[in-house]
């Protein structure tokens, strides 16, 4: 993902930002939750389904974006840094403290770099008390870490480096539940009843100045099935342009709970997310604020509450 610093300049400009609505002028209105419409005639195959999912759905695939999606065998980017990192959420809430232990030479797939010999990349969570005064190791907390995950990846892994699928790396197939949200959601971007079959996912992980560059999904082989893609937390503002990227894309607001299907026309369109709003009067999260004040959820909120975390589920072949 591009972050505020590497992000590439592109659309100087903008069709519309509504300053209520979510979608585009011209759009079809939709306000029942779980109806779908396609958003505007000029881009066939852009579906925006507001409200989708529950507060409670919301808090559920916040939790699994959190604690189970960067679990290994699932690659982060932090994976390139440290190798498989596992419980980070419980790390982060238990304020531990990543340390290098002992490097050797030994065999790792993952990090593999054309001999497949490299150093390992070897580190543990541990208490600051088990930290060695004076001891010269590196040394990273748990917490900063979690700040750090811009994005995890599920099912068959993309490898950003090649910016395609290695299916040769370790997975797990997409978890059901996510699997048959994203089945039912694609429903209207299948006319001809086709299945829609999950393989990958990348979870995005924004925090308050993310942002992701205008790009276009072009690594799947068939691009006539839709891409899914969940909202959670803070707002922020999508932008959806054309074929090129000389053409001005229109900004609309997606909040938590909303889903965007990008098929047909729209599978080939530029995208990105520009900014998400952390600002306590415009991050409209306050139901999953309501739902999430138990004392277990309190490190949970307060990552809400300066994030945005995006899941978009993908057919790859
Ligand atoms: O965060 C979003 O809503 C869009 C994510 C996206 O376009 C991508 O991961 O390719």
């Amino acid at each position: 993902m591009e972050t505020a610093a590497t992000c590439r300049l592109w659309w100087t400009s903008t069709r519309c930002l509504p300053p209520t609505g979510s979608c585009p002028p011209g759009s079809v209105g939709v306000t029942a939750p779980g109806s779908t419409a396609p958003c505007s005639a000029s881009w066939t195959g852009f579906y925006f389904i507001p409200g989708a999912l529950s507060t409670e759905e919301q808090c559920y695939w916040i939790r699994e974006s959190l604690k189970t999606f960067p679990q290994p065998p699932n690659r982060t980017n932090l994976t390139a840094i440290y190798g498989s990192i596992s419980d980070l959420l419980t790390a982060a809430k238990n304020q531990k403290i990543l340390v290098e232990v002992e490097n050797s030479d030994v065999e790792e797939k993952e990090q593999n770099k054309g001999d497949g010999k490299t150093e390992a990349k070897n580190f543990k969570f541990v208490e600051d008390s088990e930290i060695q005064k004076g001891e010269e190791c590196r040394t990273t907390r748990a917490i900063t870490l979690m700040r750090k995950l811009r994005w995890s990846t599920l099912g068959l892994q993309f490898d950003w480096s090649k910016r395609n699928y290695d299916v040769s790396l370790p997975h797990k197939k997409i978890p059901d539940a996510l699997a048959s949200l994203a089945k039912n959601m694609a429903i209207p971007a299948m006319p001809f009843g086709e299945e829609f079959k999950p393989e990958a996912a990348i979870v995005n992980y924004y925090g308050p100045s993310d942002m992701l560059g205008g790009h276009v999904d072009d690594m799947e082989a068939d691009w006539t099935k839709p891409i899914v893609s969940i909202s959670l937390g803070c707002k922020c503002i999508f932008l959806l342009g054309g074929k090129t990227r000389d053409e001005v894309p229109t900004a609309m607001f997606l909040r938590s709970g909303d889903i965007v299907l990008m098929a047909g026309e729209a599978r080939e369109c530029f995208h990105g997310v520009p900014r998400i709003f952390t600002e306590s009067n415009q991050q409209e999260i306050s139901a999953l604020v309501s739902q999430l004040s138990g004392e277990d959820d309190c490190f949970i909120l307060h990552y809400v509450k300066n994030s945005r975390i995006n899941i978009n589920i993908r057919q790859v072949y």
